[in-house]
This record gives structure tokens, sequence and C-alpha cells, in this order.
């Protein structure tokens, strides 16, 4: 039996459970319990505060957790990266007002910074040579400089609204960051098998995800350049048309590459293109 800490409430919580699910995993939510054991694979789920959660796994009490790469860096917690998720992702910044004419990181020297991240910051500031006055915060570091608590913050962004309603701006980019999932350094070898057939269905979602399924219809002359654009897993499916002169092509292509090459095989003669989202995909 494995056991699986996730977010309790908030950015991480649904994505979390989503891909749990979509790994054809059954349990229940959250809003019954703080436990839950699933039905038809042999996991347990916990859910926690995403802060809590690095301490978990170092001290066993969860085998495994789903959180963000700046709370995992900034707890500084012993446990092994497993796997990066590509959800909740966003940027550790250090922000300054509108009016602070920024121009490089030494212009941060005395000033004060208030942030809910005070390792990940101290350590940037550290290898940068600024002396800078560290305000640790627990919330709404954002209105820090408006209230006139600190100079600057440093906080995470991503779309950069908040910065700027708050009369902000970014001046630098510390940390990125995305959902990953970690693992205790001690796992037996059950926990291990049990954590490798989990990871099999994760990459298979993921993979899945990064790609589309498209079908279309070219006529043979055609077919030759059709199958130079499409990239595939192999070499495309072609099966003939009951109208003579015409076949059916089925690929596999990139979720990011999938416009240029959608207009290519256009221009190339592809006609009634369709394209279908792959649940899940193995190689
Ligand atoms: O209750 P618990 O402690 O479990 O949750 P929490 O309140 O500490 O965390 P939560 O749910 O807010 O965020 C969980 C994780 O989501 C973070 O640790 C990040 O890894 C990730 N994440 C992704 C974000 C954001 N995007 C994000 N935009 N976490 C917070 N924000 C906040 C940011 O602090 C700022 O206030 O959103 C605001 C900025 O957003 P923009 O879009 O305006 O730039
Ligand atoms: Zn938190």
């Amino acid at each position: 039996m494995l056991r699986i800490a996730i977010q309790k409430s908030g950015r991480l919580n649904e994505e979390s459970v989503q891909l749990l699910k979509e790994c054809g995993i059954k349990f229940a939510g959250a809003d019954r319990k703080l436990f839950a054991q699933a039905e038809n694979f042999p996991i347990e789920i916990l859910y926690l505060r995403d802060d809590d959660i690095p301490g978990y796994v170092e001290d066993q009490v969860a085998d495994l957790g789903i959180i963000g790469e700046n709370v995992f860096a900034e707890t500084n917690k012993s446990a092994d990266v497993i796997e990066k998720l590509g959800f909740s992702k966003c940027r550790l910044s250090i922000a300054v007002p509108k009016a602070f004419e920024y121009k490089h990181i030494s212009d941060l020297n005395l000033k004060s910074i208030a942030t809910s991240y005070p390792n990940i910051l101290g350590d940037f500031l550290l290898k940068n040579n600024v002396k800078a006055d560290i305000h640790e915060i627990s919330g709404s570091v954002e209105i820090a400089p408006g209230i006139g608590l600190t100079d600057a913050i440093c906080d995470l962004v991503s779309s950069g609204s908040t910065l700027l309603s708050n009369g902000l701006k970014e001046a630098e980019i510390i940390f990125k960051s995305e959902a990953i999932l970690i693992g205790s350094k001690k796992l037996n070898d059950e926990k291990k098998k049990i954590l490798q057939d989990l990871l099999f269905r994760i990459r298979a979602v993921r993979k899945g995800k990064e790609h589309k399924y498209i079908l279309l219809n070219a006529p043979n002359e055609a077919i030759e350049k059709i199958i130079s654009i499409l990239p595939g897993m192999k070499s495309p499916t072609i099966l003939p048309l009951a109208e003579t002169g015409w076949s059916s092509v089925h690929s596999v292509v990139k979720e990011n590459e999938f416009w240029q090459v959608i207009q290519d095989l256009r221009q190339a003669g592809a006609q009634g293109i369709l394209v279908v989202p792959i649940e899940k995909m193995i190689l």
C-alpha cells in the first residue's frame, strides 16, 4: 500500500485529484474526510495543506506527495523529485513599485523585501551579492510596498495581474515552478513496485495530453508528401477510401506542433481533417 499526500484545497487540489482519476484510480474527495482509500488501486490519499506535505514525506507519514516546486525548495525537506507534472506553472519573482527605477539586481542593495519565501529569496540574494532586508510575512505580500512596509516584494506570479493591480512591476524572476511528484527516499520494494505502476499511468495520461490523434482524407498522389509532414509515432496508418484514388490517413501529432502541421497538411492537399483528443498514450 502506498500513501500519497495531496493538497486539501487550493490551486493544486483539483488537478492533483484529476490526474489520479485519469490514472483510473477511484477514491472519495476531500470534502468528506482527510483520508481516502482508493477502491481499485493500492493507494491511500491524504489531504493536507501544501506546506506540510514535504515534511510528511520526509517523515515517511506519506510515501508520495504532489506539491509546487516552490514549496519543496522553500521547505528544504529530504525527498526525491520523481516527476514534473506540468500543471500549476508559476514563477517566484521580485517585484518593485512602478516608480522604482530598476535596472540591475544591485538596485536592491539595502532595500527591504517582503516575502513568504525567505529561503529561496535568501539564497538568490546571497548568490548575487545583494544585501537586502528580508521581511517574512505569510500572506497578502503584494500590498507590502503600498502600505509602506517594504520597498519590494518577492512572490508567486502567474498572469501578472496581481502585480499590476497593486502598482508593482516584475524586476527579477528568481525561481520557476510547476507541480511535482515527490517521494520518500526510503520506499521499500513493495512500495517501489506500486510507484512504478502509478508512474506508468501518469506518463501515459500526460503523453496523451501532449498529443492529438489526427484523421484526414487525401488523393493518393498527395500521400507521400503528407507522410513527410506527419511526425507520427511510427509511420501513419493509410486506409483506402470507397472513392477510388483517395485514402484516409491516421496519425498522432504533438499538441505544440499541431497548428503548423495542419496548415502544411492542407497545403499538401489534405481534406476532411479530424482532430481527436487522446486519453492515454503508451509507447
Ligand atoms: O492552504 P494551503 O497552504 O494548502 O494553500 P496555499 O494557499 O499555500 O497555496 P495555493 O493553493 O494558493 O497555491 C498552491 C500552489 O499553486 C503554489 O505553491 C504554487 O506552486 C502554485 N501556484 C501557481 C500559485 C500560483 N500559480 C499563483 N498565481 N500559487 C499562488 N499564486 C498567487 C500568488 O501568490 C499571487 O497572490 O496568485 C497571485 C498571483 O497570480 P497572478 O495570476 O495575478 O499573477
Ligand atoms: Zn500553503
